[in-house]
C-alpha cells in the first residue's frame, strides 16, 4: 500500500452512515488507516465494519454523541488520528469544532474556521459578496436590524419580498412578504422563529423570485490560493427544501455560455472570502436567466457524486489531499465534463407524505450495471433508526447524455428493492415519467405542482 509521507496516517471520521462509508473508501484506497465513531445503537452499522477502529461516542441523541465535541476529539487522540473527516450535516459546520481540532493538533478536513463562519452568517456572506461584485438578489445590504430596515429595502426593490434568517440556510426561517400590510407581522413572526430554530432573530431581506432554479457550483482549493470549479449541479427538485434530485450538467446550461458564466462566478465568490478546501456555491437561477448568488456551503454535500461522475474527480481523496497541504492537481482547463449525471436521493420516508419510516430491511436487492452507482450504508436486516436523517442510499446513473441518463435512471429505479420501509422510490419512477422532468422544465416549485400543494 503505498501513502504518500505528507499524506496523514489515519483519519477519524465524525460521521455515519452512508456518508462514513463513502470517506472510508476514500482513505482505502488513499492508503490511510480509519477510525469511525458510532453511538450507542449503531455498533452493528457498515461504517463501524468497514473501519480500521471505532470507538463507541455516547448515546443515540445526536447531540450527545455525533455533535459532541469532547467526546469525538479524545476519540481523535486514544486513536492517535491525524485528522478529522466532519462529513455534511452534524459538525461540519460548526467553525468552533474545526478550531477546537487546531487547538488540539488535529487536521480539521474541511475549510478554515473563518470560511465556515462567513458561510454560517448568510446576510454578512451576502453583504461581501455584494462589495465584491459578485451579483446578489436585490435587497438589503446586510441585515434588517428592524422592521422600518425591512420596509426600506422592500420599498426599493417593490413586493414581494423574502425575509431570511441570517443563521439559517437551507429554506428553514423563511417568510416570504406579498405586500407592505403583511411586513410588520412576518417580520416579527420570522424574527422569533429564527430566534427559536437557531438562537439568533438575525434577518435580511431580499426581492422575492417566482420560479427560481436552484443551481450550484463545486468549488475546489488549495491552501495556496488556487481555486477552481467542477461544473454545476441542478438542484431545483426540491420538497419543503430539501433536495432530491440533483443533476449534472443543469439542464438550463446548455449553452456553454451560461456554464462558463456560472463556474466563473462560483470562483469569483470563493475567491472573495479566500476560500479553502471543497465548498459549494449556491446561486438562484431567475426565469429570464440571471445569477444571484444565494450562499455558500462549506462542506461536501450529499450530491457531490454527480460532479464525480462527470468530471472523473475523486471529490473526497482530493478534498483530504488538500487538507494535508498538497497543491491542486489540476488547472480549470483541464477540467472537461463528460455526459450527464443524475442522483436520487432514497429516503426511508411514506413516497407521498414524506414522513420518515424507520424499521428493518427485510429484503434488499441493489441495482447495477453501466453507469450506475450506489452509495449506501444499508444492507439486508439493517434496522434504520429513527434518531436519524432518513436518506438511506444515494442513486447516481451517467450516461452519455441527459436522455441516456433519464432511461438509465427509470431502469436502475425498477431494478432496485428495498422492502420493510417505506421509500421515496415511487415518488422518483413518478418524476422520471414527468414529461416536464423530462423535457428539463422545472423549477424549485415543481413538486408543489405534481403533487398537490400540502
Ligand atoms: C428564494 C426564493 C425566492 N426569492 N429567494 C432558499 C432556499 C431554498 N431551499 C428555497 N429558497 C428560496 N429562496 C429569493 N430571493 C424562493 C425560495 C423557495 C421557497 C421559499 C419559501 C417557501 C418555499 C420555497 C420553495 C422553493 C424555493
Amino acid at each position: 500500500m503505498t501513502n504518500n509521507l505528507k499524506l496523514f496516517k489515519k483519519i477519524l471520521i465524525a460521521n455515519r452512515g452512508e456518508i462514513a462509508v463513502r470517506i472510508i473508501r476514500a482513505c482505502k484506497e488513499l492508503g490511510i488507516k480509519t477510525v469511525s465513531v458510532y453511538s450507542d445503537i449503531e455498533k452493528d452499522s457498515l461504517h463501524v465494519r468497514l473501519a480500521d477502529e471505532s470507538v463507541c461516542i455516547g448515546p443515540a441523541n445526536p447531540t450527545q454523541s455525533y455533535l459532541n465535541i469532547p467526546a469525538i476529539l479524545s476519540a481523535a487522540e486514544i486513536t492517535d488520528s491525524d485528522a478529522i473527516h466532519p462529513g455534511y450535516g452534524f459538525l461540519s459546520e460548526n467553525y468552533h469544532f474545526a478550531e477546537a481540532c487546531m487547538t488540539s493538533g488535529i487536521t480539521f478536513i474541511g475549510p478554515t474556521p473563518e470560511n465556515i463562519r462567513l458561510g454560517g452568517d448568510k446576510a454578512k456572506a451576502r453583504q461581501i459578496m455584494r462589495r465584491k461584485g459578485v451579483p446578489v438578489v436585490p435587497g438589503s445590504d446586510g441585515p434588517v436590524a428592524t422592521e422600518e430596515m425591512a420596509m426600506k429595502a422592500a420599498k426599493k426593490t417593490g413586493f414581494p419580498i423574502i425575509l431570511k434568517a441570517s443563521a439559517g440556510g437551507g429554506g428553514r426561517g423563511m417568510r416570504i412578504v406579498r405586500e407592505e400590510k403583511d411586513l410588520e407581522q412576518a417580520f416579527y413572526i420570522a424574527q422569533r422563529e429564527a430566534l427559536t430554530a437557531f438562537g439568533n432573530n438575525e434577518l435580511y431581506a431580499e426581492e422575492y423570485i417566482p420560479e427560481m432554479r436552484h443551481i450550484e457550483v463545486q468549488i475546489i482549493a488549495d491552501n495556496k490560493g488556487n481555486i477552481i470549479h467542477l461544473g454545476e449541479r441542478d438542484c431545483s427538485i426540491q420538497r419543503k427544501h430539501q433536495k432530491l434530485i440533483e443533476e449534472s450538467p443543469s439542464p438550463v446550461s446548455t449553452t456553454e455560455k451560461f456554464r462558463k458564466r456560472i463556474g466563473d462566478l462560483g470562483v469569483k465568490a470563493a475567491r472573495a472570502i479566500k476560500y479553502r478546501n471543497v465548498g459549494t456555491v449556491e446561486f438562484i437561477v431567475s426565469p429570464d436567466g440571471n445569477i444571484y448568488f444565494m450562499e455558500i456551503n462549506t462542506r461536501v454535500q450529499v450530491e457531490h457524486p454527480v460532479t464525480e461522475a462527470v468530471t472523473g474527480i475523486d471529490i473526497i481523496k482530493e478534498q483530504i489531499k488538500l487538507a494535508a497541504g498538497l497543491p491542486l492537481e489540476f488547472k480549470q482547463s483541464q477540467i472537461r465534463p463528460s455526459g450527464h449525471a443524475i442522483e436520487c436521493r432514497i429516503n426511508a420516508e411514506d413516497s407521498d407524505r414524506f414522513i420518515p419510516s424507520p424499521g428493518k430491511i427485510n429484503f434488499l436487492f441493489l441495482p447495477g450495471g453501466p453507469g450506475v452507482r450506489i452509495d449506501t450504508a444499508i444492507y439486508n436486516g439493517y434496522v434504520i433508526p429513527s434518531q436519524y436523517d432518513s436518506l438511506i442510499a444515494k442513486l447516481i446513473v451517467h450516461g452519455k447524455d441527459r436522455s441516456e441518463a433519464i432511461v438509465r435512471m427509470r431502469r436502475a429505479l425498477d431494478e432496485f428493492i428495498i422492502d420493510g420501509v417505506k421509500t421515496t422510490l415511487p415518488f422518483h419512477k413518478k418524476v422520471f415519467d414527468h414529461p416536464d422532468f423530462i423535457k428539463g422544465e422545472f423549477n424549485t416549485t415543481f413538486i408543489e405542482k405534481i403533487n398537490g400543494s400540502q
